[in-house]
C-alpha cells in the first residue's frame, strides 16, 4: 500500500543521499510521462505493426521506406516533447553525487534536455543519422524526413544511428556501462520491462558486485523480486521524492 511505498522511498532516499557512486538504468518508462509511447503493453504499436518488429535489420532490408515511415514518425512525435519531472530528478541527483552515469536505453535525447551530463545511450540516438555505404555518422534533426534519406559525402543510403535486435551495442559504451556498474554503491533501475539483453542483467550484475539495487516502474518485473528495493508507481512521481 501507500504506506509500504513511502517506507521504500525513505530508505531509498537515505541509501542515496550517502553514496558515492550511483548508476542509473532507464527505459521507455521514464519518458511515458512526457508522451513518448513505450515499446511493450498499451501504445506499443505502430499502425498495425509492433514497434520492436521494425527495430530490426531484416525489416530495414526488407522495407527501408517503411522503417524510415516509422522513425520519422518517432521524430514529428519527439520533437515537440519536453522532460518530465523524473527526468529533472536524476539530472538534479547527478548534481549531488560524487560519481553518477547514466545509462539509458532510450534513443529520444529527454535526459540530455533535462540537464543530465554523464549519459551513456546503450541503443543510440534517434537525431542521428549513420550511412550504410561510408559509415559516417552526422546529428540530424530533420522533420520531416525525405523518403529514403540519402548521405552528403557518398550517396548511400543513411539509416537511424540506434542499435536494433541482433545488433551489437557500441563495445566501447557497453564497457563503460559495465566499468561504472563494476564501482557503483547504489543502482537504480528505473522504467524498464526488463525484457531486452544485455541492459535487462545489469541490476543483477550489479547487486552481484555488491551494490544496493533500487527498481521504480509501473508493474513489476521479472526482476523484482532479485532487487534490494522494488517500488511501484510512476517514475516522475517517485523521482522527485528521492532528492
Ligand atoms: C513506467 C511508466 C512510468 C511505463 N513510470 N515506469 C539472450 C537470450 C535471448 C536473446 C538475446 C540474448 N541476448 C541478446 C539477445 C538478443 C536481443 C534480446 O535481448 N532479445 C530479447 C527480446 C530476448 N538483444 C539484442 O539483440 C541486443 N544486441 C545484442 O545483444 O548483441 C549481441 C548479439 C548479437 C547477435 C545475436 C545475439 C546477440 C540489441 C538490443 C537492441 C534493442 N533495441 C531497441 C530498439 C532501439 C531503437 C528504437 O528505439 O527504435 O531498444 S528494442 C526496444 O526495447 C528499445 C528499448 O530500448 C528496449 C527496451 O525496452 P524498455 O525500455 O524496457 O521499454 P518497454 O516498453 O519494454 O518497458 C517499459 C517499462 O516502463 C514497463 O516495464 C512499464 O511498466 C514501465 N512504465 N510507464 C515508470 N510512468
Ligand atoms: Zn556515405
Amino acid at each position: 500500500g501507500d504506506r509500504s511505498i513511502e517506507n521504500k522511498v525513505l530508505a531509498l532516499k537515505e541509501k542515496l543521499s550517502g553514496a558515492e557512486n550511483v548508476v542509473v538504468l532507464t527505459g521507455a518508462g521514464i519518458s511515458a510521462e512526457s508522451g513518448v509511447p513505450t515499446f511493450r503493453g498499451e501504445g506499443g504499436l505502430w499502425r498495425t505493426y509492433r514497434a520492436t518488429d521494425l527495430a530490426t535489420p531484416e525489416a530495414f532490408e526488407n522495407d527501408p521506406k517503411l522503417v524510415w515511415e516509422f522513425y520519422g514518425w518517432r521524430r514529428q512525435l519527439l520533437a515537440p516533447l519536453d522532460p518530465n519531472p523524473g527526468h529533472y530528478a536524476l539530472a538534479e541527483l547527478e548534481r549531488r553525487i560524487p560519481r553518477f552515469t547514466l545509462i539509458t536505453q532510450n534513443i529520444d535525447g529527454l535526459h540530455q534536455k533535462a540537464g543530465s551530463a554523464n549519459i551513456l545511450e546503450l541503443h543510440g540516438n534517434l537525431w542521428w543519422v549513420r550511412c550504410t555505404r561510408c559509415g559516417s555518422l552526422t546529428e540530424d534533426r530533420t522533420v520531416p524526413l525525405p523518403e529514403l534519406p540519402r548521405c552528403g559525402s557518398c550517396r548511400g543510403l543513411l539509416r537511424p544511428h540506434v542499435v536494433w535486435f541482433g545488433e551489437m551495442l557500441e563495445p566501447k559504451i557497453l564497457d563503460q556501462a559495465y566499468e561504472a556498474i563494476r564501482d557503483c554503491g547504489v543502482m537504480l533501475v528505473v522504467g524498464t520491462s526488463g525484457t531486452v539483453q544485455p541492459a535487462a542483467s545489469m541490476g543483477v550484475i550489479a547487486r552481484k558486485q555488491g551494490a544496493t539495487v533500487a527498481e521504480v516502474n509501473l508493474d513489476p518485473t521479472p526482476y523484482s523480486g532479485a532487487y534490494d528495493i522494488s517500488i511501484s508507481g510512476k517514475a516522475g512521481e517517485i523521482l522527485p521524492r528521492l532528492l
